[in-house]
């Protein structure tokens, strides 16, 4: 695509209603949550997974999800359990994340955590109750779809879960913790896995349903990648910038348990400008797609701008 083409999605971008669109989407990707999972005995565990699934959050995955399928062509129907999917894996690792041998937080999303509700063995289960049943979820429930595609799904999935994703990233950052010599690599590979590798597999996955081409798909991947890091980076300044009512979670943790951030390397107004830096570039691997692209061009200013 010419420059002048490129500019011109940027532009239109601008005139992009997000707000709108994140709004009906939002609301989609709630109706299906709710309907994804309906209480049955032994109805604590099931009160406890849909307690943190249901306790509102950006929905940026299952968005993002929904988004790049669009993109290839597929329709809504045929990401949802997929994103719904990528919903109840990122609930679980916040679960998971918030407990006392982990993080040790009250709070999330503007509510009590998990553990602090039900105790730490059934949030301990409702972790691994939603982690599971994302896996069945996307088998069972997506239609209109060629079989090999649900399969590298579910692959992909499995990969930003285990060791090679999040939970990678997390072991090394809970090595990290009180340690002052931590290398800007290290806290890029732990960004790297604790949150890139989702982000990845939500805009790469939906655009494997719909069957997307492998050169496109590593443009995705790329534009993944750089938003992955840069949302970190602004979760990171947010976490001293914004208040506790802002994030929904205690805010200034990251000061207080002396964690190396990005802020702590590059100070407030550096992080601001690396996570620009890594915004252009996520949109500069869209221009191929042209106008199509106009939600994750917007989806990537959103993230850098984001307050909570
Ligand atoms: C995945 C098997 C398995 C275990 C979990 C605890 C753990 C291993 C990993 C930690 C992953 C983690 C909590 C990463 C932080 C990612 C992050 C920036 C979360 C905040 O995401 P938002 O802002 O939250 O999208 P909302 O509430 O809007 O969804």
């Amino acid at each position: 695509m010419a420059t002048a083409d490129a500019a011109n999605v940027l532009e239109q971008a601008v005139e992009f209603d997000l707000a709108t669109y994140l709004a009906e989407r939002q609301a989609l990707v709630e109706e299906a949550l709710d309907r994804s999972l309906p209480v049955v005995y032994p109805e604590k565990i099931y009160d406890a997974m849909r307690y943190s699934l249901l306790a509102g959050g950006k929905r940026l995955r299952p968005i993002l999800c929904l988004a790049t399928c669009e993109l290839v062509g597929g329709t809504i129907e045929m990401a949802m359990p997929t994103a719904c999917a990528l919903e109840m894996i990122h609930t679980m690792s916040l679960i998971h994340d918030d407990l006392p041998a982990m993080d040790n937080d009250d709070y999330r999303r503007g509510k009590l955590t998990n553990h602090k509700v039900f105790g730490e063995d059934t949030a301990i289960l409702a972790g691994d109750g939603l982690l599971a049943y994302a896996f069945e979820h996307v088998a069972t429930e997506t239609k209109h779809v060629l079989p090999e595609r649900i399969l590298r799904v579910v692959a992909i999935l499995g990969r930003a879960v285990g060791a090679a994703g999040l939970v990678g990233g997390q072991v090394v950052d809970l090595d990290c913790e009180g340690k002052k010599d931590v290398s800007l690599e290290t806290l890029n590979f732990i960004h790297n896995h604790k949150t890139a590798a989702l982000l990845e597999a939500s805009v790469t996955s939906g655009a494997i349903l719909a069957g997307i081409s492998e050169i496109n798909l590593k443009r995705l991947s790329r534009y993944a990648q750089n938003i992955g890091l840069a949302f970190q980076i602004v979760d990171d300044i947010l976490d001293i910038t914004a208040t506790q009512e802002e994030l929904g979670k205690t805010a200034g943790k990251d000061l207080q348990a002396q964690k190396a951030t990005y802020p702590s390397f590059w100070g407030l107004d550096e992080s601001r400008q690396q996570a620009q830096t890594l915004i252009q570039k996520a949109k500069a691997e869209l221009t191929e797609f042209g106008e199509a692209a106009q939600p994750l061009v917007a989806i990537a200013d959103f993230i850098a701008n984001r307050t909570h």
